[in-house]
């Protein structure tokens, strides 16, 4: 078969020609009920034709009277409406893991609709591999290129892809014109992983080291289709920072600068992780105007915060498993990838997210969260208790092994309806044991060393939004005075009343 030279650059395996074929051809493939996994992390590298094609073989089915037709999705983390939202739309997920952020997704999930498993990033491949989440009936995996030997280079998320081309009875490979060839080489991919007892020791010392492969491993025997693809990444813009993100920046670097001085983190700190989102986003901003030089990145999603100091020489090296950026940005990273590809190394979630390198490279961990309750706990995914929101994605990989782990939020949301700050979490993803540092735009908490009602004054007094502090005090003062049991003293028929009064009369 003769392919037109654009093709042919890209598909290198002359045996995998006769695989070509249209991505509704490719969803066809696709057994009902099985597990899928698909490439696709925050928006970046996941596949972009047979997703779409699937949701509409499953609507066909649906409207057929097959009603139980659905598929269960595994992927690196977040995908796109193309994805998510296309099958969560036709009903074609009966469940899905391990993290999300789409809407349509999110309300099939809160309505009841589709299971949900939320999972710690770093722990997905391993779970899979053990066998705990059944077999796996087929990879889809977006790559750049099929080299001759039938590896693949990786796309702009690495995820859980090579475990997914490892385990797949069969493999559906989408080959995207739209990345960039260039970013042959950016990355790192781990050689197979042996399970407990025979783990072996992972070498990494710096972010910038490598410890496999830049290409994706795959039996050319198991590839049943290949599709051609044309299709962007998401490539969400982030918020211009604003007075609230640009006052949370302030705090932390402030406290960042402390830190040095009394010696408890070198010049250029120690490598930083920072979530997803306009927060994230806005804080590597401000470290970008601040203080700070020669700074590294041992993080899982690389947004354009980060690109912008590495392009500033702010920070010399990133690591991650995804680059998620905007339009923009993605335009820049495209037109100077040369300058780029000597920067940033994408690694598979295992690695990006493991315990072992967070702890042995002392990571600074900055998340997002949506409230935290006076004694520092932590949740990150969950809205009144009941409602998922996104998931725990990476944050506790990283929360409970870093050197610093952070959260960070505005201290209200809703329109002040809500204060982020509450005498009891409704539902707990990160304990008081895993955070040291809670940050508002009011201020910053460094919790560490202190006792329950130590953290809790603390708490109060710099994060909480003054119009909820009174309230917040007036709680830890009842509570202290209502029984013996003072350590993380509680009255537990009071405890949740905020979310319940938000829920009853739309105001804490
Ligand atoms: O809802 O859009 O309906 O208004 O929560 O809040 O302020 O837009 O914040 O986009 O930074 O997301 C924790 C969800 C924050 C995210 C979370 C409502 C608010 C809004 C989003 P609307 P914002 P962000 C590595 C790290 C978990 C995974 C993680 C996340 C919506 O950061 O998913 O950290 N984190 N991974 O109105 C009720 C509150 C609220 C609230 C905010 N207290 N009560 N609703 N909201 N606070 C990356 C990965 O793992 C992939």
């Amino acid at each position: 078969m003769h392919l037109p030279s654009r093709l042919a650059a890209r598909l290198r395996n002359p045996g995998l020609f006769n695989k070509l074929m249209s991505a509704t051809e490719a969803a066809a493939l696709i057994p009902l009920g099985g597990n899928v996994g698909m490439s696709g992390f925050t928006g970046a590298g996941h596949p972009k034709a047979v997703p779409p094609a699937l949701a509409a073989r499953l609507t066909a089915l649906h409207a057929a009277g097959q009603r139980d037709a659905r598929i269960n999705v595994w992927t690196g983390a977040s995908t796109a409406p193309e994805l998510d939202g296309a099958l969560a739309k036709a009903l074609g997920m009966g469940m899905r893991l391990p993290y999300q952020s789409d809407p349509t997704c999110r309300q099939r999930i809160n309505a009841g609709q589709m299971h949900y498993t939320d999972l710690h990033l770093s722990h997905v491949a391993p779970a899979a591999r053990s066998g705990v989440l059944g077999p796996l009936d087929v990879a889809v995996i977006e790559v750049v290129g099929i080299l001759p030997d039938g590896s693949l280079i990786p796309s702009t998320s690495v995820g859980n892809n090579q475990t997914w081309l490892d385990m797949a009875q069969q493999i559906i490979l989408e080959v995207n014109l739209q990345q960039n060839p260039a970013m042959q080489g950016m990355h790192d991919i781990e050689p197979p992983m042996p399970a407990a007892p025979n783990r072996q020791p992972l070498a990494l010392r710096h972010p910038h080291e490598r410890m496999g492969q830049p290409f994706l491993r795959c039996d050319p025997a198991k590839v049943v289709a290949i599709v051609m693809t044309d299709h962007p990444d998401r490539h969400t813009s982030f918020a211009v920072p604003d007075e609230i993100t640009s006052r949370i920046a302030g705090h932390l670097i402030e406290f960042f600068q402390h830190e040095v001085a009394v010696g408890r983190m070198p010049a250029q700190l120690l490598p930083l992780q920072s979530g997803v989102g306009n927060i994230a986003n806005a804080v590597m901003a401000g470290l970008n105007q601040g203080p700070f030089e020669q700074m590294t990145a041992y993080t899982e999603v690389l947004q354009d915060g980060m690109l912008a100091m590495l392009r500033s020489g702010k920070l010399a090296f990133a690591s991650a498993t995804a680059i998620s950026l905007s339009p923009q940005a993605a335009a820049e990273f495209n037109a100077n990838i040369d300058f780029y590809r000597e920067r940033i190394l994408l690694r598979s979630q295992e690695m990006s997210n493991h315990p072992e390198l967070v702890r042995r490279l002392g990571v600074v961990a900055m998340n997002a969260m949506i409230e935290a309750d006076i004694y520092g706990n932590v949740n990150s995914s969950h809205i009144m208790g009941s409602g998922i929101m996104n998931g725990i994605g990476g944050s506790g990989d990283f929360a409970r092994n870093a050197c610093l782990s952070i959260f960070m939020t505005p201290s209200l949301a809703k329109g002040g309806k809500i204060s982020c700050i509450v005498p009891m979490v409704s539902h707990h993803d990160h304990t008081e044991h895993d955070v040291q540092v809670i940050v508002t735009e009011h201020g910053l908490a460094d919790l560490r060393g202190l006792a329950p009602t130590q953290r809790a004054r603390l708490i109060v007094q710099r994060c909480a939004h003054p119009r909820f502090r009174d309230a917040l005090l007036d709680y830890l003062s009842r509570a202290s005075d209502s029984g013996s049991s003072l350590h993380t003293p509680h009255l537990l028929d009071e405890a949740l009343s905020w979310h319940s009064r938000y829920l009853r009369t739309g105001q804490m």
